[in-house]
């Protein structure tokens, strides 16, 4: 008999595997550990949410037939302008912010669509505007660096096809039918995956009564055969914030709240710069520490920031906005090292301390004045070394009971969150939770 390659052999093995495991029904596609890894390696992203409603002021969706009347807010978009619009100044207001993804509302609630797509009119080739804005973002991410993500919502309250037509209203409309409409959702999927190739889709609305789980997983597997890499947020299917049985998606999605410590499942929690999603003039910010220690409170409790920004109607994100993105790359230029590609723990995170971890390190996060701070014990660990991340040494004690006791100065050398290096004996991400 002719002898096997091994390499076929190999193939032959794999597919039977596979086949096996699915009691003979094709293999269903999931997204690999390398590309969710390198994902949640990134921590830190822009979320964008723009349209045509900045011409109002109101938020993005929600304020259509609230605030602003359904025919004014559907007619918004014949006078949408953003003249002042510069892909290039995005991607480099988030990558001088730190930022290593960006994700923009290609479709919200609202229904409008920000790219030339051929499945509706309603979208943006069709104001005066002209531009495509997805396109464009895409090219300039693609230039710096940047990872291109998209954000589009199963709800469309604007879509004759759609259940129910906006917020306070949830009975049928007309002509509703859930499977045309997902047919319509696949041909813009699929005009977004194949023309702008986003690393992740960030889909939303997915408590609606008329989306269900089947077709939660069926657009999984659509968009995962159009793009086995893409990466797929958790709310394409249902199951609330768990990845169990009756969920779709990759990762975890807290929302305006910092997720927890979580070894097991990756999560990215998207918060807003100040309140509203969309421009809201003289919306309160965050202060500079506030947003600095969200981002650390994230990447501790192993998780990704995706914080969001809502850019003005004349296409330009505001000034005061830009500086306090910038002010975070700042501090991301001095501490960065313990954010990116980090794990979070092995502590979970508190109101004086957070942790971070690579290798034999942990970089421990201040957020409190005390003379004195200590942290619990974990058996078989010493620290060799404790240090200031660009600066000097620090006194500790250690004790297998009483634990680590580190010594903190009157003045801490960063106000939003100081870093203590510690070196261990040990590599500290294989460490378990330290439970409190
Ligand atoms: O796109 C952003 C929100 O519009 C969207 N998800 C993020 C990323 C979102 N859709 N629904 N929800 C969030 C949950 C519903 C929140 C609501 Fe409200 C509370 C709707 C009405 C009251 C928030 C506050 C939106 C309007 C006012």
């Amino acid at each position: 008999m002719k002898k096997i390659s091994p390499l076929l052999l190999f193939v032959i093995l794999q597919y039977a595997s596979v086949y096996s495991q699915t009691g003979g029904a094709p293999a269903l596609l999931t997204t690999s550990k390398k590309a969710m890894d390198a994902f949640m390696d990134l921590r830190f992203g822009m979320f964008i949410h723009f349209g045509p409603v900045t011409l109002r002021g109101t938020e993005i969706g929600w304020s259509r037939n609230t605030q602003v009347t359904q025919n004014d807010y559907d007619s918004l978009y014949r006078e949408f302008d953003p003249a002042l619009f510069n892909a290039d100044t995005w991607a480099r207001t988030a990558k001088d912010a730190g930022m290593k993804y960006m994700t923009i509302t290609a479709k919200h609630h609202d229904g409008f669509c920000l790219w030339p797509t051929a499945v509706t009119d309603y979208n943006i080739s069709n104001g005066p505007f002209r531009r495509d804005i997805v396109g464009e973002l895409a090219t300039a991410c693609r230039k710096q660096g940047i990872k291109f993500c998209i954000y589009f919502t199963v709800l469309d309250w604007h879509d004759p096809y759609y259940y129910t037509r906006n917020s306070n209203d949830s009975s049928k409309k007309p002509n509703a039918d859930m499977d045309v409409f997902v047919g319509r959702m696949k041909s813009e999927l699929k005009e977004l995956i194949t023309r702008y190739h986003p690393t992740m889709l960030w889909f939303d609305g997915n408590w609606e009564k008329a989306w269900t789980i089947g077709y939660g997983r069926e657009l999984y597997q659509y968009i995962k055969k159009l793009d086995p890499d893409v990466i797929i947020n958790n709310r394409l299917g249902k199951g609330g914030d768990a990845l169990g049985a009756e969920a779709a998606g990759d990762y975890l999605t807290p929302e305006q709240t910092i997720g927890g410590l979580n070894m097991k499942q990756p999560w990215e929690s998207c918060i807003t710069i100040c309140n509203q999603w969309a421009w809201l003039p003289n919306d309160k910010m965050k202060s500079l520490q506030q947003c600095i220690q969200t981002l650390v409170r994230s990447a501790a409790g192993n998780g990704n920031l995706l914080f969001n920004v809502g850019p003005m109607m004349d296409g330009r994100m505001e000034a005061r906005q830009i500086a306090r993105l910038r002010e975070m790359g700042d501090w991301l230029k001095k501490y960065g090292q313990s954010i990116y590609s980090t794990k979070g723990g092995p502590y979970p995170p508190n109101n004086s301390f957070a942790t971070t971890r690579k290798g034999n390190k942990i970089y421990l996060h201040i957020f409190e004045k005390k003379a004195i701070l200590t942290l619990p014990p974990i058996p078989g660990i010493h620290i060799l070394k404790a240090a200031w991340m660009n600066g000097g040494d620090v006194s500790f004690t250690q004790d297998e009971q009483a634990g680590y006791k580190i010594t903190l100065p009157a003045d801490l050398p960063d106000p939003n969150s100081a870093v203590i290096v510690l070196e261990l004996n040990k590599n500290a991400e294989e460490l378990p939770v330290v439970s409190n």
